[in-house]
């Protein structure tokens, strides 16, 4: 039970709807893998503009007088925003439409949006538009800002916790108690980012902690622990429920692509239940589809399922159209020895004339075996 942002969503189905006819568009764009923590704060940032006014504080006085419609864009294809499920969940909680939100292939970016503001990243495509930057990664000498753009760049936890300090300058405390569910729906990426302010994940900072205790004393909640403790349960519930999902999709859900120098060969790297897959739905055929979309010559899973109190590790490869692509990827996993996946067939499992492997090793991820795949694509 959250509280519903309804004058939120109407704001977003107004702005929509709007937005097609107009040029005059200040972004609030979040980065492209679209987390929660992206999507919580373009939203939220973008309707607290729009109700508030923009202080200097955000953009320079020379880019400020202009009447801009303010939005959100969401930095992803409509078609991918179902695989961003804990951020669907969020949405839906709060009563926020995913029809009343504006996807980036939705709007004629590039002729219609005249500034942007960046949240949650700051290397973007267009940095000559960027007037302001709230970010919480290390600063980049790559991003190619200009002069006049105004950097908040912090280091720490969340990217909704600068949102929330942005919207506390501009307010005074009595009036940000006013609006509970905007509080509620920053409280969310606050508690996902921060690995629910673990010492161990040591993400957390002094200000995330600030912005919390902001939080909790507007919405009265005694049993903080708890409280904390629930919320953040279910966001990571619901960022690994792909039950909704169907084998098209799912491909997608977790995926890494990597190729070639010249992106002319590349394989796709799958993170899904691999020994589950093969029957869903339509695997077959949608595992074509997908390749054929992203030009895929070899595809591989990787997963990982929980069995008892340990974990399963599994492993498949996939010829799409370079059999001597695949054939390398054969041999290179199974004989392996920094670190030695430890792989052992299974031959139950007929799909797509590809290997279904047990991994033995349980330790190594993705993040150990893309890179070796990576260096083996460069000598093709
Ligand atoms: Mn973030």
């Amino acid at each position: 039970m959250f509280f519903k942002l309804l004058r939120m969503n109407s704001y977003l189905k107004n702005i929509k709807s709007v937005s097609k006819n107009v040029t005059d568009i200040l972004a609030v764009m979040g980065n492209e893998s679209v987390d929660l923590d992206s999507a919580v704060s373009s939203i939220s940032l973008a309707y607290h503009l729009s109700n508030f006014g923009i202080s200097s504080r955000i953009i320079p006085d020379s880019k400020r007088s202009k009447s801009y419609n303010i939005l959100p864009i969401i930095n992803c294809k409509k078609e991918h925003l179902p695989l961003k499920t804990e951020v669907t969940y969020w949405l839906k909680e709060h009563g926020i439409e995913l029809d009343s939100l504006i996807c980036k292939d939705e709007l004629n970016v590039d002729s219609s949006v005249k500034n942007f503001i960046l949240v949650d990243h700051h290397v973007s495509a267009y940095h000559e538009k960027v007037v302001s930057v709230l970010d919480h990664r290390p600063y980049d000498e790559k991003s190619m800002l200009k002069k006049e753009c105004i950097v908040n760049i912090q280091e720490i936890g969340s990217c909704a916790t600068l949102v929330l300090e942005a919207i506390k300058n501009d307010l005074n405390t009595e009036d940000i108690k006013k609006d509970e569910s905007l509080l509620h729906f920053l409280y969310g990426p606050i508690i996902l980012d921060t690995i629910n302010y673990s010492k161990d994940a040591d993400k957390v900072r002094e200000l995330d902690f600030e912005m919390t205790d902001i939080i909790e004393k507007a919405l009265s909640i005694v049993n903080i622990e708890e409280t904390r403790k629930s919320i953040f349960k279910a966001l990571i519930d619901a960022r690994a429920d792909v039950s909704c999902l169907n084998s098209l999709q799912i491909l997608s859900k977790d995926l890494k692509i990597v190729s070639n120098k010249d992106s002319t060969v590349k394989v796709a790297m799958s993170g899904l239940h691999v020994f589950e897959y093969p029957f869903m739905n339509d695997a077959a055929a949608n595992v074509k589809v997908f390749a054929d979309q992203e030009n895929i010559d070899v595809i591989m899973f990787m997963g990982m399922k929980p069995v008892d109190d340990t974990v399963e590790r599994h492993l498949a490869v996939m010829d799409i159209k370079n059999k001597n692509l695949y054939d390398d990827i054969i041999k290179t996993v199974e004989s392996m020895k920094n670190p030695d996946l430890k792989l052992a067939l299974n031959e139950d499992i007929k799909f797509l004339d590809g290997k279904f492997y047990s991994q033995g090793n349980v330790k190594a991820s993705r993040k150990q075996i893309l890179p070796v795949i990576r260096d083996l694509l460069q000598t093709y």
